[in-house]
């Protein structure tokens, strides 16, 4: 399969238009109120640490009292064409772990900065290297804005780092972790679009090319015990939620992982 292939190579795959038009603004509308939620609660820390994501927009904190909302929420999240395109590439097994909404920071105060996502974990780095390519852990960006808003680089989900993506994602030897990198790919999406990567692969946002950025992210993969111990059920479907909604192999796989899981030895 192309699109299989196109991602074992590169780490990445762009698919135009996979979303329609109204499914944008049903995410729109409901990512716009939780956002604001968590922005009148969280906006000291916003400006303060120039944070530029939020995560687990799934939670039921902020559902109180507007269950069909959540139902709607997950049900678009997992939309058919989206997990059909991921059972074609990647097979059985693939579960819903988490959402986050990545987006500008404070007055653009900050430099976007290369990373591998596990590095912010305590799992050693010898560990992931090890263990990299009996993972898959991926990101679904859905920009509901458009933008040029991420940059990798590709083959790294298949690789571990050169001496020079070492010294600067980890900031070693004199290095930033903002310098730029060779090799590395600017994207551009477009509302609609969606970006399918490796969590694991070099990576980081561009802020200054973009006024705003609203990326939608949808962490997903296949179990394994470094990232499913992350999982969090509460922000996954409960078991009456799930019987109504239509699509939902990925949270049954993940209700499966999350009672079951164990941490790693
Ligand atoms: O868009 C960004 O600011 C960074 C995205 C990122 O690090 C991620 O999706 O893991």
């Amino acid at each position: 399969m192309r699109e299989a292939r196109t991602f074992d190579n590169q780490g990445y795959l762009i698919v135009k238009n996979l979303f329609s038009a109204p499914e944008i603004e049903k995410l729109t509308t409901i990512v716009d109120r939780i956002v604001d939620q968590w922005l009148s609660e969280n906006r000291a820390d916003v400006i303060k640490h120039q944070l530029v994501n939020m995560h687990s927009l799934t939670n039921p904190r902020y559902f109180e009292s507007r269950k069909t909302e959540r139902l709607l929420f997950f049900q678009t999240l997992a939309a058919k064409q989206l997990t059909k395109l991921l059972d074609d590439m990647f097979g059985d097994g693939i579960y819903f772990h988490n959402t986050q909404l990545f987006f500008n920071p404070f007055e653009n105060g900050k430099r976007p900065y290369w990373h591998r996502d596990l590095q912010y974990s305590p799992i050693d780095d010898a560990l992931q290297k090890i263990e990299q390519q009996n993972m898959l852990s991926l990101h679904v960006r859905i920009p509901l804005i458009r933008e040029q808003g991420i940059e990798l680089i590709p083959g790294t989900h298949n690789r571990w780092d050169t001496d020079l993506e070492r010294d600067v994602r980890l900031e070693l030897n004199g290095h930033k972790n903002s310098e730029d990198l060779p090799g590395a790919v600017l994207i551009s999406l477009e509302p609609g679009d969606i970006l399918i990567f490796s969590a694991q692969m070099i990576h980081r946002g561009n802020y200054h090319l973009n006024t705003s950025r609203k990326a939608l992210d949808l962490c997903v993969g296949k179990e394994h015990p470094l990232t499913s111990t992350y999982l969090d059920a509460n922000n996954l479907p409960t078991i009456d939620e799930l019987d109504r909604i239509e699509n939902n192999q990925w949270y049954k796989v993940a209700r499966q992982i999350a009672r079951t899981y164990r941490p790693w030895p």
